[in-house]
């Protein structure tokens, strides 16, 4: 009886360590993108061509961003040239990192998933696309492909901050 007991209560120990920890990892993530007021993404928004103040080089090799670390000012506009030079077809995508994860796990049961969202452009081998984005908080923006195969790998982060640090 004492043993079964033991037993019962390892059980439940485990369990309340792993609630414990799904919950502490869920307040690391962004929510759902939004900010209090509820309207204006965290990660910034589309951004307009008549207010770019910057035009940043991304070349996407077979499994990487070149650059993958990138500072912005808060509050810019950003023309984000994206360079394939592999033989791969890949894909941007700016969001939160649930929101990224989400994508991926769509795109990993529909690889045809087609895009429409102005936060996202698919880049064919050898092609050159353009993303315009504006930065509209401070903080850190992930980017990635969101492909199966790709999404570990292929990763990125824009730092936004009050004044624009060269790197
Ligand atoms: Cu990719």
């Amino acid at each position: 009886m004492k043993r079964i007991l033991i037993i019962i209560s390892a059980i439940i120990f485990s369990l309340t360590v792993s609630v414990a920890f799904s919950g502490g990892s869920h307040s690391h993530k962004h929510g759902h993108g939004h900010d209090q007021e509820g309207n204006m993404s965290l990660v910034g928004k589309p951004g307009n061509l008549s207010d770019i103040s910057r035009t940043i080089v991304l070349e996407m090799t077979f499994n990487k961003f070149k650059p993958s670390k990138i500072n912005v000012k808060k509050g810019k506009t950003i023309k984000f040239v994206l360079k394939n030079v592999s033989e791969k077809e890949h894909e941007i995508m700016i969001g939160t990192m649930k929101e990224l994860e989400e994508h991926a796990k769509m795109m990993r049961k529909d690889p045809h998933l087609e895009h429409v969202d102005p936060n996202q452009v698919t880049v064919g081998p050898g092609e050159t696309k353009e993303l315009v984005w504006q930065f509209t908080n401070m903080g850190t923006v992930p980017f990635a492909c969101p492909r199966h195969g790709h999404f570990k790998s292929m990763r990125g982060e824009i730092s936004v901050t009050k004044n624009y640090v060269h790197k």
